[in-house]
């Protein structure tokens, strides 16, 4: 199995639970400018929408868009508790949790990330928006909940962590919403975390 990632990027969250569940895998670095992979290969041939996570089966078959690679990486591994069963509502909720992550937290870092640089009010009405969305996050950890999904840790908050992790790199204070910030301390202290970090060459 490979894992085609970018360094930091989203693809992370997938590196993350791929540790958790404790599978033998790959790593393929992908630079998404000229669309070419550390093996030489044309990424566009593995996944023509060009953007990571990829993931690659010993089979060949290929997976994309992470909520999908992420709860495909649980279901595959149930022993490793990422994810409740499918058809359960608290397996509903997860997906709630992923496809906001996906759709509204996610998406919300694109003007920092794409496209011409956003400065001024422009920049500042993003980092607003970047806050309101988390906010909704910060919303659910109210009640002391270590984790999205309570007191198990699951590919939502992977990829929370990894999304949720941008703030800081592009200048967004976290401070006022301090549940997430303690979220983000106690994911980045988990073994899978920091491996998956170091081989990215995130941590040394
Ligand atoms: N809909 C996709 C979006 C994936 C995505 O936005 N990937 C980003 C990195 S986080 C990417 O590869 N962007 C291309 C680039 O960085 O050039 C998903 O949910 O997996």
């Amino acid at each position: 199995m490979q894992l085609y990632y970018k360094p930091g990027a989203c693809s992370l969250a997938a590196h993350i639970a791929l540790i958790e569940a404790g599978v033998p895998f790959d790593l393929v670095a992908v630079d998404t400018d000229t669309q070419r992979t550390g093996l030489g290969e044309d990424y566009r041939a593995i996944n023509p929408k060009g953007y990571v996570p990829t993931l690659r089966l010993a089979d060949g078959r290929t997976l994309s868009e992470g909520a999908a690679v992420l709860q495909f990486i649980a279901d595959r591994h149930p022993e490793a508790g990422l994810a409740p069963h499918a058809g359960s509502f608290a397996r509903a909720e997860l997906q709630e949790h992923l496809n906001y992550i996906a759709s509204e937290v996610h998406k919300a870092f694109k003007p920092f990330f794409a496209g011409p640089t956003v400065e001024g009010e422009a920049r500042e009405a993003a980092a607003a928006h970047v806050l309101d969305r988390l906010g909704h996050m910060e919303a659910v950890l109210a009640d002391g909940r270590p984790y999205l999904d309570g007191e198990t840790f699951s590919v939502a908050d992977a990829y929370l962590f990894v999304v949720a992790g941008w703030a800081g790199h592009v200048g967004i204070s976290l401070a006022d919403l301090p549940r997430l910030e303690r979220f983000l301390a106690r994911v980045a202290e988990r073994q899978s975390t920091r491996a998956a970090q170091r081989a990215e060459g995130l941590l040394t």
